[in-house]
């Protein structure tokens, strides 16, 4: 039935109608008709941030960790520009979010007025759909658009402009009124991929003697997680994942490398770079993933399963381009793949492995490694990784063994510091049974930490490792590797004391040095459900993440580190396959195995 209702009731019923059950907001002037018309629902909880890029990040948690699309809403003006990292954020990892903004009157735009900005304009090249709405009746449709293509095709912001007056004026209205999009006149994504490709693609895999699996985030967005270990398992072929594409196949899998790249384990790395086939799915071939592009897979044939005909192509040549949703996709290629043992391609990335393990020292001294393999074994794989960026992130995503999808949450594509306590809170309200852990850095947990008032306030008890190097740890070891030394501005000695900090805020704080004390840290912190907790773990500052492709050169040109047996000291050089293997026989030799 036809009613008379306000643009910001009738903004509230479509976003119900959408499924959405959480809203990440500020408040502000020209949103008073939205915050007014949202103290009377109780189906959509609105979560209080206290920065509004806490809730651009915060939906964008929530969004990977539940599937679904996030909401975030931020009035004009210094509101919807505080929002921009968060968007762009979302925007490099393919994250559905609807971003509601407010706007200054109609009458107003464009003079002006106070608190105006071009929201549509400023967010233009990070959004996959803007609309400022001019009349209330256009509200449903702009809504029902921006939900349609924020979470169908490759998955993406969308932004809904909103001038008071609009959400001020009533219309007749009624909530059956309301049509959530099934298909766009002008937005058509494909999501079955050609048929000859995929046998083509099929034959190439049959035929192929050295193969690898190449995957991204657009296996989780996709739901083809377990395609995708059938058809590494019936086909014999390892699997590789970006830091995006953690989750896609367990991480424990006996065919699983881990992640490739800048970072990644040597041993994806040297099978990228000596496989006959690579098959890439949901990855963009990022610069940290390829290295110098000329010499990236030097002798393979490349196949790109993808949902976004713009990424086929864009950075090395495709040879059999499949554009589609990844499910659909590898549901028809397992109809005509073989299974083919894959000897003696895979003996030769297991020797590898044991060549090249990821390692650490194993002296006194805290790593951020052994802090994630404690997280690893206390919550059993089961918790939530949220992570912000820097070294931390790296070595999370080399040690933290993502079992699932949707575990796994780090700011791939933008890098953005200050990403991960809001992600954090969106995905502990996406999954309040869950715990979940955000791994940061002394320099990032400083970038958003207004947002332990939310988790405060909320009664989220999520864990905040802060890895303190009393350093900008990624950018001091780029400066020791790369510019002499010379660490300039990358001190971060002058830091807030962070126990003294999340005491200020009403959660709990554990100071660690030793492994035995991160443990029992690790060990109370979860016991305790209604209260965010830092664990703070005292870590040298000169440690750096290996192994390390340096900017620009070949995957396989890795720096790694090794402990020098004759001096005992660590040093670090490019990797030699024999002078590795030699070093392998006299340490075994050493310890008598
Ligand atoms: C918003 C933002 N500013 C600057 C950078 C550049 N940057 C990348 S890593 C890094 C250092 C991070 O330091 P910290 O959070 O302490 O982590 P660590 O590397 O020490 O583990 C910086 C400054 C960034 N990624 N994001």
């Amino acid at each position: 039935m036809k009613k008379l209702m306000s643009g910001a009731q009738i903004l509230l019923e479509c976003l119900h109608q959408e499924g959405c059950d959480v809203i990440f907001g500020y408040p502000g002037g020209v949103l008073l008709p939205i915050y007014d018309a949202i103290y009377d629902r109780k189906d959509i909880k609105h979560i209080l941030v206290r920065h509004e890029q806490g809730a651009a990040h915060a939906a964008d948690g929530y969004a990977r960790a539940s599937g679904k699309v996030g909401v975030c809403l931020a009035t004009s003006g210094p509101g919807a520009t505080n929002l921009i990292t968060g968007i762009a954020t979302a925007n490099m990892d393919s994250i559905p979010m609807v971003c509601i903004t407010g706007q200054v009157r109609t009458a107003n735009i464009g003079t002006d007025a106070f608190q105006e900005a071009d929201s549509v304009g400023i967010t233009l090249p990070i959004v996959k759909y803007s609309y400022l709405v001019k009349k209330t009746e256009d509200l449903p449709g702009a809504i029902a658009e921006a939900f349609y293509i924020a979470r169908t095709g490759r998955p993406g912001p969308t932004l809904v402009d909103l001038p008071v007056d609009v959400s001020n004026t009533s219309i007749e209205w009624s909530p059956e009124d309301y049509k959530p999009s099934k298909s766009h006149p002008y937005y058509q994504p494909q999501s079955i991929g050609d048929l000859k490709q995929i046998k083509a693609l099929a034959k190439a895999i049959n035929d192929s003697e050295k193969p690898v699996l190449y995957v991204g985030g657009g296996i989780i967005s996709s739901g083809a997680q377990e395609e995708l270990t059938k058809l590494s398992e019936l086909t014999n072929i390892y699997v590789t994942n970006t830091l995006m594409g953690k989750g896609a196949i367990d991480e424990t899998h006996v065919n699983s490398l881990g992640m490739l790249g800048m970072h990644g384990s040597a041993y994806a790395n040297y099978a990228v770079h000596h496989c006959d086939l690579l098959i890439g799915i949901g990855a963009r071939f990022d610069d940290r993933v390829t290295g110098k592009v000329d010499q990236f897979a030097p002798n393979a044939f490349f196949a790109h399963i993808e949902i976004d005909p713009a990424e086929i192509g864009k950075v090395v040549r495709c040879d059999i381009p499949i554009i589609g949703d990844a499910k659909v996709i590898l549901t028809e290629l397992l109809k005509h793949v073989e299974p083919k043992p894959r000897l003696p391609w895979n003996d030769r990335i297991d020797e590898w492995k044991k060549e090249f393990p990821l390692w650490y020292p194993d002296d006194e001294n805290l790593y951020a490694p052994f802090l994630v393999e404690q997280i690893n074994r206390l919550t059993n794989y089961e918790a939530i990784m949220v992570t912000d960026v820097g070294q931390h992130q790296m070595w999370a995503g080399q040690w933290f063994k993502s079992k699932r999808a949707r575990n796994w949450l780090s700011s791939g594509g933008l890098g953005t510091m200050g990403y991960g306590l809001p992600a954090a809170i969106g995905a502990q309200l996406a999954h309040p049974e869950k715990r979940v852990i955000c791994f940061t850095g002394d320099g990032s947990i400083q970038m958003n930490s207004q947002e332990f008032m939310t988790a405060v306030v909320y009664k989220l008890p999520i864990i905040v490792v802060i890895n303190n190097n009393r350093s900008l740890g990624m950018v001091r070891q780029w400066q020791e590797l790369f510019w002499n030394s010379r660490f300039s501005h990358t001190d971060m000695q002058a830091a807030p004391d962070f126990m003294k900090l999340i005491d200020a805020y009403g959660g709990i704080g554990f100071r660690v040095t030793t492994r035995q004390e991160a443990i029992e840290a690790l060990t109370e912190a979860l016991k305790i459900t209604d209260r965010p907790i830092v664990v703070e773990a005292i870590l040298p500052t000169e440690e750096k993440v290996w192994p390390m492709v340096p900017s620009g050169q070949p995957v396989d040109q890795m720096m790694v580190r090794r402990h020098n047996l004759e001096t005992e000291g660590d040093e670090w050089s490019f990797a030699d396959e024999e002078k590795e293997l030699e070093r392998l026989l006299k340490k075994q030799k050493k310890s008598g195995k």
